[in-house]
């Protein structure tokens, strides 16, 4: 059986206690790696060879480590195929979604912040004939990045990336139900040429590896991607050693579909944006508003095409629905619509668990499920489910879906369908939310601030955000 390993100091090794997880591909429901099962020996290792390397790291001018991250970004394109195929095992999301979407954004997420280190500046306040100020920002030093199971690689290096190219080193912890394709990368930085030490990638539970990282004294900062309560508990640890923060949380994001839009347009984009990666992405529209006078033409076109998404082997290029992650995380969702069917919500398709033949007969898979009549203030309408699962309610006026859209603990994304430019504007600034798409949804740019309102999260990654963030201003004072 496959083992995968740590990356430490530039070499590929055994955890020190020597102990190991299963890991399960979601599509069959068996076992077929095994994954480090790291502790606080592992992690200070790491945390050292980090140590050990920083300070020639940080002093390679950008262009420099630029052209490491750029190499890297090439070796993830030629290795598309082998990570789209393991993200696929590993996560049970169909091989079409890992080829267009996770690894090609992998290899734009080291491409990108490769050359963004060359743009990144620091400003200058001059006052006339008294004094000069420039700022400095230097690395912050060794730095965390905790990523979750939805987009392994694709938020793996979100966050990986923008540390090293502003200077950090980084200790890296993958998921510990995914991290198959961080572990290939480990073997991509050393043939890229990456110093040792300036990635090392730890893998291991939260409680375990997770919370040795968080606690350890040589990590300045922490980039986090996961659930609302592991943020809050991560926040709670991190604040007696003052450590840097950055948590993208969970969301509940509406999805506001008025009636003069283009509706074949917003039906078509609201399947992908409610059930794309079964619905396991935080930014998808889990809550359909849609005006009334539109509301029964939408749900029907909208409910045709959900019952034509394929369901089945994520390795067949006509799967449009894999596997759910685990089985744990299968039984949740369907506990979600156990509960929508007690708050009195009607079903109008799914809601089932799927057997599909052959070798997924054991598989996590489930049918895209829609719900109606579910009031807005419910637990379905208010806790983060994470799959395949949306509600449909109709609206009279804007105030109304706007009252409903805002009217939750999360304000992470939010989806607006209307052509009148006026309206799309004035609802866009009034949404709690941190990311708002018109007419679009998962359009993402690089350069643009990402990151949630209320719980959703603190601080925003992107662009050059993310390079604030893994650096520290200071001020240098010069009198003329
Ligand atoms: O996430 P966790 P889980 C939501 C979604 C899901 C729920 C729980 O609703 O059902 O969160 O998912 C690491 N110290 N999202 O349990 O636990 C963990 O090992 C340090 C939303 O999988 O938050 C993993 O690497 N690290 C979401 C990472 O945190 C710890 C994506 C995320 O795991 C730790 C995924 C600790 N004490 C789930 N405990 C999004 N916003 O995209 C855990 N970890």
């Amino acid at each position: 059986m496959m083992q995968l390993q740590n990356f430490i100091g530039g070499q590929l090794v055994a955890p020190a206690a020597g102990r190991y997880l299963p890991l399960v591909e979601p599509a069959t429901g068996q076992v077929f790696a095994q994954v480090p099962d790291s502790d606080a020996a592992d992690v200070d290792a790491a945390v050292q060879a980090a140590e050990v390397a920083l300070p020639a790291w940080r002093a390679l001018p950008a262009e420099e480590r630029g052209r490491l991250l750029v190499r890297l970004a090439e070796l993830i394109e030629q290795n598309l195929d082998r990570l789209a195929r393991a993200e696929s095992q590993d996560n049970g999301k169909p091989l079409s979604l890992a080829r267009t979407l996770d690894i090609p954004r992998a290899a734009s997420n080291f491409a990108f912040f490769g050359t963004a280190a060359q743009h990144f500046s620091s400003e200058a306040h001059v006052q006339e004939g008294v004094a000069v100020n420039y700022t400095v920002r230097h690395p912050l030093g060794v730095v965390a990045c905790i990523s979750p199971w939805n987009l392994p690689l694709y938020l793996f290096t979100w966050k990986i990336a923008p540390a090293l190219a502003a200077g950090c080193c980084v200790v890296a912890k993958p998921s510990e139900v995914t991290p198959y394709t961080a572990f290939l990368l480990s073997g991509l930085a050393q043939e890229a040429g990456l110093p040792a030490g300036v990635l090392n990638i730890v893998h291991g539970t939260g409680p375990g590896a997770g919370q040795a990282l968080i606690e350890h004294p040589g990590i300045r900062a922490i980039s986090f991607t996961g659930g609302t309560r592991t943020g809050q508990h991560i926040a709670r640890s991190a604040a007696p050693q003052f450590k840097k923060l950055s948590l993208e949380l969970g969301g509940k994001n509406p999805n506001l579909v008025f009636a003069d839009c283009d509706l074949t347009e917003a039906v078509r984009t609201s399947i992908r944006s409610s059930f794309a990666n079964q619905g396991q992405i935080c930014l998808c529209g889990s809550r359909i508003f849609v005006e009334r006078p539109v509301y029964e033409q939408f749900k029907a076109e909208f409910l045709a095409q959900v019952q034509a998404l394929t369901v089945g082997d994520p390795l067949l290029e006509t799967t449009r629905q894999g596997a759910l992650v685990s089985e744990a995380h299968l039984q949740k969702v369907l506990s979600y619509i156990d509960l929508a069917h007690q708050e009195g919500g009607r079903l109008l398709t799914g809601g089932h668990r799927v057997q599909v033949p052959g070798r997924c007969a054991d598989g996590f898979f489930l049918e895209p499920t829609v719900f109606e009549g579910l009031a807005p203030d419910c637990r379905v309408n208010q806790e983060e489910i994470f799959g395949p699962v949306v509600t449909l309610t109709p609206f009279d006026t804007e105030e109304e879906a706007l009252h409903w859209a805002n009217g939750t603990d999360y304000g992470l994304s939010a989806t607006i369908w209307t052509r009148d430019l006026t309206r799309a504007h004035r609802v866009a600034h009034q949404l709690h939310a941190g990311v708002v798409w018109v007419n679009t949804w998962l359009h993402r740019d690089l350069r643009t601030p990402f990151g949630g309102m209320k719980n959703s999260g603190v601080g925003r990654e992107g662009g050059l955000e993310a390079l604030r963030f893994f650096t520290e201003p200071q001020n240098v004072c010069v009198k003329l």
